[in-house]
């Protein structure tokens, strides 16, 4: 038997999430559109036959701007050593900046064997691809270099045979039909917090956080009930929106979401309450499950 831990690293917004969800064939981990949709260390389980990985996505590495950020960043920076083999991925070449430099400088003070995953490759053309792979290339860094797309899932099947190789012997850490050990109730928050990247605009989604006050089982139907926490009172309104449309409109997606998670029937009843600077408080980044665990 073989197993280990797999990190997903990369700057934000370059599908760290995407190709997790690809490698399980089950959404797990929340993606948008934005950067930094990742928040914590995101564990999905991978067994096939005789192994098993355990891959860690990690929010994406950037310069923090608050208490929230330092954690993200952090916590990505954490799975380095944690890891049998490091992801690292990037996308295509025009959203590639100083941020992808500074991870490979961190990268270069790591022993743990680097794969570097080129994603996106269904938006570049060849001649694109190549610049890219040429420039990672040259640092010989990298033990393996991969072009997917892990949105239209080609080559994830490779990427995940490549890393076959890296997983030392070892006992599974997990039953072989769990696909994450994460609990039922921060999926739940984070498909709530997705739907708010969805439906809101600029910034505000980043100041959200979700909090399940309650989550009760009768017979077919799970009750529960969340309170989104945001910044300022402005915002309340904004997610609120006219009448309360934009919130039932959040709210009916993440219950459809929700109900095919668990598979039943879900009421779910949202409040919108106002938490200034909870990014920056360390109390209430704690509450929220932003804390080293
Ligand atoms: N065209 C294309 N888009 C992709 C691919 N993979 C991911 N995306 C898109 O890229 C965006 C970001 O994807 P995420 O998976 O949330 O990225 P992430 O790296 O987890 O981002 P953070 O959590 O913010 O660090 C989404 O709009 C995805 O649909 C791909 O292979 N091709
Ligand atoms: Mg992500």
């Amino acid at each position: 038997m073989r197993s280990g831990f797999i990190g997903i690293v990369g700057r934000p917004n370059v599908g760290k999430s995407t190709l997790l969800n690809a490698i399980l064939g089950e959404k797990i981990a929340i993606v948008s559109d934005k950067p930094q949709t990742t928040r914590n260390t995101i564990r999905g389980i991978y067994t096939e036959d005789d192994a098993q990985m355990v891959f860690m996505d990690t929010p994406g590495i950037h310069k923090p701007r608050n208490k929230l950020g330092e954690y993200m960043t952090n916590a990505a920076i954490h799975t380095f050593n944690d890891s049998e083999a490091i992801i690292f991925i990037v996308d295509d070449k025009l959203s590639a900046g100083p941020g992808d430099k500074y991870i490979v400088d961190l990268l270069k003070e790591v022993d743990t064997p680097k794969i570097l995953v080129i994603n996106k490759v269904d938006t570049m053309t060849p001649d694109g691809y190549k610049e890219i792979y040429d420039e990672y290339d040259e640092l010989d860094l990298f033990d393996n270099i991969i072009g997917i797309s892990a949105k239209e899932d080609h080559n994830v099947g490779l990427l995940v045979k490549t890393l076959m190789d890296y997983l030392p012997e070892g006992p599974f850490f997990f039953p072989a039909d769990m696909i994450t050990d994460h609990p039922e109730r921060f999926i739940v928050s984070e498909i709530i917090r997705e739907k708010m990247l969805h439906y809101l605009k600029d910034e505000l989604p980043h100041g959200v956080a979700v909090e399940i006050e309650s989550f009760k089982t009768e017979r077919n139907l799970v009750k529960i009930g969340a309170v989104i926490y945001c910044e300022k009172k402005s915002h309340k309104g904004m997610i609120i929106g006219k009448e309360g449309k934009k919130l039932k409109g959040i709210g009916k997606s993440a219950r459809m979401d929700i109900e095919s998670l668990l598979g039943a029937k879900v009421f779910l009843e949202l409040w919108v309450k106002v938490k200034e600077n909870w990014r920056d408080s360390d109390v209430m980044l704690s509450n929220f499950g932003y804390k080293d665990e």
